[in-house]
């Protein structure tokens, strides 16, 4: 049993979001995905998410590719999700390219491609104009 640990906000669910969930699970046999909490996201992006954090919960734990959701709510406790979820593999997209090799000692890394041309950001901008 091969288990993949990966997190991110998810707002505003699009094809992007729902393929590297698909690329996450073809690597092993169980998805965990660590959803940023609303305060999180804040932290990151200095914006609330567009969908509060028990609707983003409900979207990802109602997909095929995942078996379990939780809740990330900091950078710091990233080493603790990874050791709670028996992690084997952290996937990330390449936005995050570098940023999480420190954890190499204790599971592999990956990074994955990011569909091009799609964002919760770009589609924020759309519905704004
Ligand atoms: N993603 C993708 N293609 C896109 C957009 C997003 O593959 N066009 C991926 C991102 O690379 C990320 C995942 O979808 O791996 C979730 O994206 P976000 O919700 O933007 O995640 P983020 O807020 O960056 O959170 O601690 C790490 C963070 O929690 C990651």
């Amino acid at each position: 049993m091969k288990r993949i640990v990966t997190f991110g906000t998810f707002d505003l669910f699009h094809v992007g979001h729902l393929r590297i969930l698909d690329r996450c699970k073809a690597i092993g046999d169980y998805l965990a995905v660590g959803v940023s909490t609303d305060e999180f996201s804040f932290h990151k992006k200095g914006r609330y998410p567009i969908y509060p954090f028990t609707q983003r919960m409900e979207i990802l734990c109602a997909l095929r590719a995942v078996d379990v959701a939780f809740a990330e709510d900091s950078f710091e406790r990233k080493r603790e999700y990874l050791i709670e979820q028996k992690a084997d593999v952290l996937v990330m997209g390449d936005d995050w390219k570098g940023k999480f090799d420190n954890f190499s000692d204790i599971v592999q890394v990956v990074y994955l491609t990011r569909t091009p041309s799609i964002s919760t950001t770009a589609i924020v901008e759309t519905i704004r104009k």
